[in-house]
């Protein structure tokens, strides 16, 4: 009897609230706790997919929440998707072909998808999408307490713990000279092998971004992130021609036809891939590889999802071959709560991308479920 091709069967999703360990502050919001929009797939052939669409500060980051990601999950692709190939390669196609934007949805569900196909061949989700070319990838720290001392002291404690050794520093609340003197206390803190850099999250203008590069080159900063609006590309073409500090793209990408855009105007030196911007796992793979090709440096950006999403993330990029500023896929270590039977391994700076079949972690379902929005017996304290 010929086997048939597995079907999608169903598609469930739940909202997780997940407390962080400190508030986390960026130039657009202040973070208590992490809003997770998990989703399971199950397939016609019985296997199981876990994926994550997971964004920051509800929508002060872009045009998606948790909510819109599961609402939309739930009234429009899951319709579309059930009964359909369980493939990730067309599901992800169907979805681009029916769904505007939405790109973190997709990803959501193209993830769990990816999940489901490698449990089912038996092979890592890295080995579906290229050759996976290193077993942990580099992940950075992001210091955001708002407060110099503590980021020093947390910063220092990261270090002897040989967890972290790169940081980054949100920017872009405060006035321009307090935030440089910020980033020049951590920097002389921590000293010439540590590695320091911004992230502007599009706070500044054109002419505040000229003074503050040139401020921040002055005191040790190695690069900055989208200091510009996400649209202004021309403006990140100025700043990147003075060639003071290398300038990353990350709002400004949103898949492989804005990365083309900013390759056209040469106006980045490095390109922070995000899977959920990038509307997922296959998009997120074009921009890296267009990167490459054009001679635009790599980072692998985050959306501080939890375990799963950030697996997924890591999965993709250990098998870019140039990995050139490491990643930041230091999310889990920010939320309270363990949502995986086994956590994942964080060691000698680096995340160990797993081996397993799939995604190669297993969610623990009785976690989820307790802090799953609506549970009975939920406690969150906003620290
Ligand atoms: C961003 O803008 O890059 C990544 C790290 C972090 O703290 O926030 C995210 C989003
Ligand atoms: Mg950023």
């Amino acid at each position: 009897m010929v086997e048939q091709p597995a079907t999608i069967a169903r598609i469930e999703t739940m909202l997780v609230d997940v407390p962080t360990i400190r508030p986390h502050k960026l130039a657009m919001a202040v973070m208590h706790c992490q809003v997770l929009c998990l989703v399971k797939i199950t397939c016609s052939d019985g296997v199981v997919g876990w994926g994550e669409g997971t964004t920051i500060g509800g929508l002060a980051y872009g045009p998606e929440s948790p909510e819109s990601i599961k609402v939309n999950i739930d009234s429009y692709l899951a319709p579309l998707l059930i009964g359909q190939s369980a493939d990730p390669f067309a599901a992800s196609a169907r979805m681009a072909a029916h769904i505007a934007g939405n790109n973190f949805a997709r990803c959501a569900v193209e993830t769990a998808l990816f999940d489901a196909q490698g449990k089912r061949q038996g092979v890592p989700v890295s080995d579906l999408l290229g050759t996976r070319v290193r077993d942990a990838v580099p992940v950075l720290w992001v210091l955001a307490s708002g407060d110099t001392a503590a980021d020093i002291a947390e910063a220092e404690d990261m270090i002897a713990r040989r967890r972290h050794n790169v940081f980054k520093l949100k920017i872009g609340r405060r006035e321009l000279a307090e935030d440089v003197a910020h980033v020049a206390r951590i920097k002389r803190a921590l000293g010439d092998a540590i590695s320091i850099r911004v992230d502007v999250n599009m706070a500044w203008d054109r002419h505040t971004a000229m003074r503050g590069i040139a401020m921040l080159a002055d005191v040790g900063c190695d690069l900055v992130e989208q200091p510009l609006v996400n649209h202004d590309v021309a403006g990140m073409a100025e700043l990147k021609a003075q060639g003071k500090i290398a300038i990353m793209a990350d709002e400004s990408l949103t898949g492989p036809v804005s990365a083309q855009a900013f390759i056209d105007a040469d106006a980045a030196d490095v390109f922070a891939v995000k899977i959920e911007q990038s509307a997922g796992l296959i998009a997120a793979g074009r921009v890296g590889a267009m990167a490459d090709a054009a001679g635009t440096a790599l980072y692998g950006g985050t959306m501080l999802e939890s375990a799963i999403g950030s697996i997924a993330a890591a999965q993709l990029f250990c098998t870019f071959p140039n990995l050139q500023w490491g990643t930041e896929l230091f999310a889990p270590l920010l939320l309270t709560q363990e949502i995986l039977t086994t956590p994942l391994t964080y060691r000698d700076f680096a995340l160990e991308v797993p081996q397993a079949p799939g995604l190669g972690i297993t969610p623990d379902e009785v976690a989820i479920a307790r802090l799953a929005r609506g549970a009975p017996t939920r406690t969150i304290t906003h620290g």
